[in-house]
């Protein structure tokens, strides 16, 4: 498996010869399909690796709630309004678990969310798009946890243990979550009037390409793919899995009826798989700038929620030293 990585991706892997000896058993537990843990020795690349993935893939979670977060308020019935109001809630508790993982690295939380609020910190491309009808929702669903949960299922495998576990929870919920986003659609597509399918098709012409961009660039220009796949901190490489994610998502199109807006997709027997035409990498690198549609608003609605809930923080804390300076007196 290693030695397979090595010459994989835009950047170089070193070889185990150049390695220390402390550097080498690690790997070589790595090899084995052993998971590093919290306490264990680990090189600091792969910290700072782990620490700025989970960290980007938190606060992916959280921005996440703001598009959908969105329509809480205009869903169309009790029932559309409880499962988007469950989903969004899912979404701040992988937030959650993922700071939670990130911490055990030696870094807070509080100075994660100060990365995030300043800028430095990036979280999916995704989100940076604009949900603008009823449709958007449940293509989200269907498209961006579909994405999410074909590039998340092998990071429950990966070599790092609190990551890998956190995964595991999170995928379970974001295969719930394609569900609905697909079960929307089938209601507007296959049940809905001509207006609501149309409604559904602008959605799908709008999140196609975004979503495949959540993969990540090309692996030729993929900076972090080949260390984090000799580390397993990635299983897969950003094109393999973009490729799986087409493969899987054509036939679900076509059982709603959708066109995929891709005038070059079509199957290649020969390859097995879906050809499908080039992504606008100028697009994703102007979002991950942070020129999206929406970078500006996504930030100043976290900053504000940050600030808003300052008063929450405050009194926990309060409470917390009040609780210990009676458990103190009583002892
Ligand atoms: N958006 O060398 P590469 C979700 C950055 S949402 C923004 O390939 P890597 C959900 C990359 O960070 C999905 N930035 O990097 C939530 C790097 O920049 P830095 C979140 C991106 O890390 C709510 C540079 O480009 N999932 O779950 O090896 C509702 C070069 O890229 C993106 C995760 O975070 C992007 N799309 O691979 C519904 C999963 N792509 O850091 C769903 C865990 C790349 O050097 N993360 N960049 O400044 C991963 O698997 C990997 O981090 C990625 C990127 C595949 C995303």
């Amino acid at each position: 498996m290693y030695a397979q990585m090595v010459d994989t991706g835009a950047n170089k892997v070193r070889g185990l010869e150049e390695m220390s000896a402390q550097e080498r058993a690690f790997q070589e537990r790595i090899d084995a399909g052993i998971k590093i843990e919290p306490k264990d020795w680990m090189p600091e690349a792969y910290r700072k690796t782990l620490i700025r993935q989970i960290s980007q893939h938190a606060h992916s979670e959280i921005v996440g709630m703001l598009p959908e977060g969105n329509w809480i308020s205009r869903a169309p019935s009790l029932k559309r309004k409880a499962i988007l109001l469950a989903k969004v809630q899912d979404e701040a508790g992988h937030g959650l678990y993922l700071y939670s993982a990130a911490e055990t690295l030696g870094v807070s939380r509080d100075q994660l969310v100060d990365e995030l609020h300043a800028g430095r910190a990036k979280y999916s491309s995704i989100f940076n798009y604009p949900t603008l009808t009823w449709a958007d929702i449940g293509t989200i669903g269907w498209l961006v946890d579909g994405a999410a949960i074909m590039n998340q299922i092998p990071l429950c495998r990966c070599s790092f243990g609190p990551y890998s576990r956190a995964m595991i929870r999170v995928c379970k919920e974001e295969s719930f979550h394609q569900r609905q986003g697909y079960d929307l659609l089938i209601s507007l597509c296959r049940d809905g009037t001509a207006e609501q399918k149309a409604m559904a098709q602008d959605a799908l012409n709008r999140w196609w390409w975004p979503a495949l961009m959540m993969f990540g660039p090309s692996d030729a220009e993929s900076v972090h793919s080949a260390q984090s796949q000799a580390w397993r901190i990635k299983i897969f490489s950003n094109d393999e899995l973009r490729q799986r994610f087409v493969d899987q998502t054509v036939p679900q199109a076509e059982y709603l009826g959708l066109t995929i807006p891709d005038p070059d997709l079509k199957w290649n027997a020969e390859r097995g798989h879906y050809d499908f035409g080039a992504i606008d990498w100028d697009e994703f690198y102007n979002v991950l700038k942070g020129n999206g549609p929406c970078n500006r608003e996504r930030l100043r609605a976290r900053r504000q929620a940050w600030e808003d809930g300052a008063w929450v923080r405050d009194a926990a804390i309060a409470h917390a030293e009040k609780r210990a300076a009676r458990t103190a007196q009583a002892a």
